[in-house]
């Protein structure tokens, strides 16, 4: 008697490119086809493996072990490719290298030392409010004056930064999540401005460069006490300058747009402001501003029957995962009721976005300072996407708001 057959059905390939226009400008159709070919979908264009359903994105994410992120989490090679900057410690690092670099920054960005800032950042937020409806009256692009305006206000001095050329942080930003994807038009248009923003950069992440009580002098005094060190510091503070600015202003914007088009949510904030923090996360969910990441499989790993051989780039669709249908019902509703826990926006396992907390309390006091203020809030006309490789950005976002009486 044989046993029961192991039927090897082939690994579904797409010659789609995952970081065209078209698919960027709307990723869903693609994610859609992505999930239905099955689990693994190779993607000949750039011989990778795809994960776009929930379950395989997750299990790769918390699989730190057989998926690393030390050879570079975007489609370049570390271990083949010279890095365009040195690579992040936290980002682009495995463990044991990972683990001291994220404590620190997890200490410092950790929500009872936030708490000390709610206070000043929902004043700013008030007055950011207050200021946009007084000086724009009720028509103005909410991505400009309320997702970039507001984290610009806090979070660059939190982070100890000095008033110069605060006005390079989106664009270097804008071209390090450029730099996970291949290198398209959207990367050369960029390259004229690469040392200019880098060297700006690096230079903001000195210790003489950062304001005496900030994220970044706590960074620096970490590295004073040992745990990490002083070589190890100004890498930390560049990842919350990387990594703190286009995020959450793109994920603002994702929550803004949610709620012009839902005006049942916005009712429902108002009754219950409260809501503002789960709103974000189920933003988070529904938009992804981080939409991919890349890992490198450090042996052959099988992933529902197919094999990635080892050393191969894995391109994890996060945006997909969080809209599966097999783990969300109605996954493109965006839906206050629901319980966006369990997203992978942000990220799952020993790299979930460390800076999170910083995420959820901007949006906490610029929601809050909304509601207070405003009414209703819709469209005025359609907004319009800005492309990037990794971020599911925005270049604006025409609204149209009743001020509350
Ligand atoms: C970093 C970094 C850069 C980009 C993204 C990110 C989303 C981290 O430099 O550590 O996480």
């Amino acid at each position: 008697m044989s046993e029961s057959p192991v039927i090897d059905l082939p690994t579904p390939t797409s010659a789609a490119d995952p970081f065209a226009a078209e698919h960027l400008e709307n990723p869903e159709p693609l994610h859609r086809a992505l999930r239905e070919a099955g689990p693994v979908v190779h993607l000949t264009r750039y011989n990778v493996h795809a994960l776009a359903r929930y379950r395989e994105v997750h299990a790769a994410l918390v699989d730190w072990q057989n998926f690393q992120s030390g050879a570079g989490v975007g489609l370049a090679d570390f271990r083949r490719e010279k890095p365009w900057r040195t690579p992040s410690l936290l980002l682009e690092a495995d463990p044991p290298h990972h683990d001291a670099p994220r404590r620190v920054l997890r200490e410092i960005l950790a929500p009872p030392v936030l708490r000390r800032l709610s206070e000043t950042w929902q004043r700013v937020a008030d007055e950011l409010v207050e200021t946009v409806l007084a000086e724009r009256g009720p028509r103005f692009d909410a991505f400009e004056a309320l997702a970039v305006a507001f984290p610009l206000r806090v979070f660059p001095d939190a982070v100890g930064l000095g008033p110069e050329g605060r006005e390079n942080l989106l664009p270097y930003g804008n071209m390090a999540f450029n730099a996970f994807g291949p290198v398209n038009e959207l990367v050369t248009a960029d390259a004229h401005r690469a040392g200019g923003l880098t060297t700006w950069v690096n230079a903001r992440c000195a210790r003489e460069a950062l304001g005496e009580d900030g994220f970044g002098a706590r960074i620096w005094a970490a590295a004073d006490r040992g745990e990490l060190t002083h070589e190890q510091a100004p890498l930390v503070v560049r990842s919350l300058l990387t990594a703190g600015v286009d995020t959450t202003v793109h994920g603002l914007a994702a929550t803004l747009h949610a709620f012009a088009t839902h005006p049942d949510s916005w009712q429902r904030l108002r009754e219950r402001p409260g809501l503002a923090r789960v709103a974000f996360d189920e933003a988070v969910r529904r938009q992804s501003p981080v939409q991919t990441f890349f890992r490198t499989a450090t042996t052959d790993v099988t992933i529902a029957g197919t094999v990635v051989p080892e050393g191969s780039k894995v391109l994890m669709f996060l945006g997909s995962a969080n809209r599966d249908p097999a783990r969300w019902t109605d996954p493109d509703r965006f839906d206050l009721t629901r319980d966006p826990s369990g997203h992978v926006g942000f990220g799952m396992g020993i790299h979930q976005c460390v800076g999170q907390h910083v995420a959820r309390l901007e949006a906490e006091t610029l929601l809050t300072a909304l509601v207070r203020k405003v009414d209703r809030i819709e469209p005025d006309g359609d907004p319009r996407r800005h492309l990037n490789n990794t971020l599911r950005s925005w270049a604006s976002l025409p609204v149209r708001i009743r001020p509350a009486a």
